[in-house]
């Protein structure tokens, strides 16, 4: 057989399993073709894309003008490293730090080397600028965060899977509990802490939401103790909740673009995931000058951070993001999802509750022991013609790409309602 001959479905999945490490469980699906909202498995089956690779392709499968961004500079020059300029870098880093309101950005490839990255210059930050004793910084975490995968990513998880046996950890991370103001004031008041890493919403916990003034409310110890606010927007950032960032609370950006004074402005923001549209691996750490500029030649990079094919993709998906209008999109949308399955959640005890923003979305399964059920559902979903994954179990996490029209959101509700009435549990 020809590595490039059509494959069925089984025989990919055979493959996967044979020659694969098995750090996945995926589900049983074998996708070969993705357009806007929808994907089609090798046999041609058309599904509703309900996960959109984690948040990562907001503009949609092969948006046509970041693909065209991608073969035009593909032709061009991919890679240079930072060994010497290139003159696309120059252009992305003027659009993003304007686009996001940031003087500096720091640019890298995926979201976890984007954490490490904003970890790292936090830890800088708190040795030449706060005077912390060297070797002695704290870094503050949330409880159910999910930051990435690196080892000091890791370190600051309390997730068994992520962790076991892949110790010794990175010293220096405090873990809090999320939604927990007094537990953070009363962490502030270490003199060693240099930053509060923190998801405006945490994702791989179920998508959790916190109360409206959380944000706010921890930014201003923040402020008031020195310490630096790290907002992790890899995943709910670029529009996904219904606002450009997550963190901007009630959005009031007049030019709809929170470039002016968004109400929690971070002092290091995260990117990844959709800051490509989910064609290359694109991630970014934002910060004014006066935090940027601890980090000096030498002292961090990538070869392929910040490499001109990348710029040109994140460009595009950018402007995408803002000629679309995916943000406002994403909030009137969010808003008739979340009535239709609160009106669902009340036919049917299956559904327990149902939360999130914008277009990030869970549903609470109410589901046995060994959380079969919300597996269950996913692939009878599937069945139906729409993909979601179940996450910690028994909460099914809904987020399709944000170029969704209001048609096909009825659409998919439709599909979710139908396949989860007619759920028989056995
Ligand atoms: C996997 C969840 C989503 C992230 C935040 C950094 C990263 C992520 C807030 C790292 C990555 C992923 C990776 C993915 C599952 C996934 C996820 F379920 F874990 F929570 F999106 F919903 N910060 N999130 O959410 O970015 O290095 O992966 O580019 O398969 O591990 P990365």
């Amino acid at each position: 057989m020809s590595v490039l001959e059509q494959i069925s479905s089984n025989e990919a999945m055979a493959l996967e399993e044979k020659y694969g490490a098995q750090n996945y469980h995926p589900l049983p699906v074998v996708l070969s073709r993705g357009e806007g909202v929808f994907v089609w498995d090798v046999e041609g089956k058309k599904y509703y894309d309900f996960l959109s690779a984690y948040s990562a392709v907001n503009q949609g499968h092969c948006h046509p003008r970041i693909i065209n961004a991608l073969k035009e500079q593909g032709e061009k020059l991919t890679l240079t490293s930072r060994a010497f300029y290139n003159d696309m870098l120059g252009r992305y880093e003027k659009y993003i730090t304007e686009f996001f309101g940031f003087d500096k950005v720091l640019p890298m490839n995926t979201g976890a080397e984007a954490v490490e990255t904003a970890i790292k210059l936090a830890r800088k930050w708190g040795y030449e600028k706060k005077g912390i004793h060297s070797n002695q910084a704290k870094i503050v975490v949330c409880q159910n965060n999910f930051h990435g995968r690196t080892i000091t990513i890791i370190s600051a998880s309390n997730d068994p899977i992520a962790t076991e046996n892949f110790g010794p950890f990175t010293p220096g991370i405090l873990s809090i509990r999320y939604n927990d103001l007094n537990a953070l004031r009363e962490v502030l008041e270490d003199q060693k802490v240099a930053a509060f890493l923190v998801e405006p919403i945490q994702g791989e916990a179920g998508v959790y939401v916190p109360d409206e003034d959380y944000f706010r409310e921890a930014h201003k110890l923040c402020k008031e103790n020195n310490v630096l606010f790290v907002s992790d927007e890899v995943q709910t950032g670029i529009a996904r909740t219904g606002r450009l960032l997550a963190s901007c609370g009630k959005c009031s950006c007049p030019d709809k673009l929170c470039s002016g004074t968004p109400e929690v402005k971070p002092d290091i923001l995260i990117l990844g995931k959709a800051l490509s549209g989910g064609v290359v691996p694109v991630s970014a750490v934002l910060a004014n000058n006066d935090i940027m500029e601890v980090i000096r030649p030498g002292n961090h990079g990538s070869t392929f951070g910040g490499n001109p094919l990348a710029c040109a993709v994140a460009l595009a998906a950018l402007e995408v993001v803002r000629d679309e209008n995916l943000a406002e999109n994403a909030d009137y949308l969010g808003k008739i999802f979340r009535t239709e399955m609160e009106k669902l959640a009340k036919q049917t005890d299956l559904v327990t509750l149902v939360r999130g923003r914008g277009l990030l979305n869970a549903i609470v399964i109410n589901d046995t022991e060994d959380s079969s059920t919300a597996w269950d559902i996913c692939i009878a979903l599937k069945n139906n013609g729409l993909l979601a994954k179940p996450t910690h179990g028994n909460i099914i996490r809904f987020a399709p790409p944000l170029v969704m029209t209001e048609e096909e959101l009825y659409d998919c509700i439709g599909i979710i309602r139908k396949t989860i009435l007619e759920f028989k549990t056995d």
